[in-house]
């Protein structure tokens, strides 16, 4: 299996996030993108290629002009306004219920677009994003030219980002600009979300549609993040009804429920019948993960990937979230091997 990657996701390097009532070391590190792709070299997994540049536009198609803009400008604008200081930009204060909605300057601005204060943007957040949709826009097109299954290294990660909110680590949704792109040029694109936490970003953006399914398996928002989103009463809306699946599962969730999960959220998707799988790939469901509340053990990802093969159809599968960096790399190549094995 071909693997896109881009060495640009260094360029995003936080240092740290506030977190529990306190500034602590990032875990969304660069380390974890360079960890699973050492271990897809060394188990010659296939060739690892550089993205081609498609520009704006097909960002665009997903998120809203303004915060496209914001995105683009935000960490100099904040330099601007705290000269003296290198942090990174962080929101400190949020239009919350019976404020006005203001975007005049950086601060407000940051408000404005964000969900948490885990996200930090830095010099080179931008480049990275903007490579991250590239290396996923790649691998589409890969796709879309006959190839059976490819994966997309995408770091930063997407899955939080809605068209104009950034939040969980996530600048771009990676995984729904690639969907609209294969939707653009007429194929019929399916989600599958297995990171640990609810794909709040992508199911809102193709909440009121029915003409891209979304189905996610996740830790139940009403312990985890992102706390607000993930419920199992969410399926769609207007157009959309039926086309958005929430399968919350409660903490320390072993194989033995989570492959139950799976092959419910398998049916659906088998019954739309996709021309493309896009599997937004999280490892954080993994028994070590340090921020995460699963049990899933390493040849559990060979099984997942047996799984999702079943299902007979393309698949890409694109890197979301996942932390043990010691485990990443291996439970990573376990799933698109055990994809490419069956
Ligand atoms: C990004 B991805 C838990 C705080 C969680 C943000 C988590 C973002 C996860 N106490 N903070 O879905 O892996
Ligand atoms: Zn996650």
């Amino acid at each position: 299996m071909k693997t896109f990657y881009s060495p640009a996701h260094r360029q995003h390097a936080p240092k740290e996030e506030f977190e529990a009532g306190r500034l602590s070391p990032a875990v969304e590190v660069p380390e974890r993108a360079e960890r699973v792709r050492a271990e897809i070299e060394r188990r010659n997994l296939g060739p690892v290629l550089p993205p081609e540049r498609f520009g704006e536009e097909p960002i665009l198609r997903v998120h809203a002009p303004a915060f496209m803009s914001f995105l683009g400008t935000a960490y100099a604008e904040w330099r601007k306004r705290y000269s003296n200081d290198t942090a990174d930009a962080l929101p400190s204060a949020w239009p919350a219920r019976g404020m006005r909605f203001n975007d005049s300057d950086i601060e407000s601005r940051l408000g404005s677009f964000a969900s948490d204060t885990a996200t930090p943007i830095g010099a080179g957040t931008h480049e990275a994003a903007r490579a991250a949709v590239n290396v996923i826009l790649t691998a589409a097109q890969a796709m879309q030219r006959g190839e059976p299954a490819v994966f997309a290294l995408t770091r930063p990660p997407g899955h939080h980002a809605s068209a104009d909110v950034f939040g969980g680590y996530c600048y771009f949704n990676n995984v729904a600009v690639a969907a609209q792109w294969l939707a653009d040029r007429g194929l019929r694109p399916a989600i599958l979300d297995v990171d640990y936490h609810h794909g709040n970003g992508t199911q809102a953006i193709f909440y009121m549609r029915s003409d891209v399914l979304f189905v996610s398996i996740h830790a139940d928002p009403s312990f985890a993040f992102p706390h607000f989103l993930g419920f199992a009463d969410e399926r769609g809306e207007g157009a959309g009804e039926g086309f958005n699946l929430n399968l919350p599962l409660r903490r320390f969730t072993d194989w033995a429920a989570y492959s139950v999960a799976l092959e419910a959220a398998l049916a659906p998707i088998q019954h739309f019948s996709p021309d493309v799988l896009l599997v937004s790939l999280g490892l954080d469901t993994f028994e070590a993960d340090p921020i995460s509340h699963f049990r899933l053990k390493r040849e559990d990802y060979l099984r997942m990937g047996e799984a999702l093969a079943a299902l007979r159809r393309p698949a890409l599968f694109a890197f979301e979230g996942g932390y043990n960096l010691e485990a990443l790399g291996d439970i990573t190549a376990n799933v698109l091997e055990g994809f490419e094995a069956a």
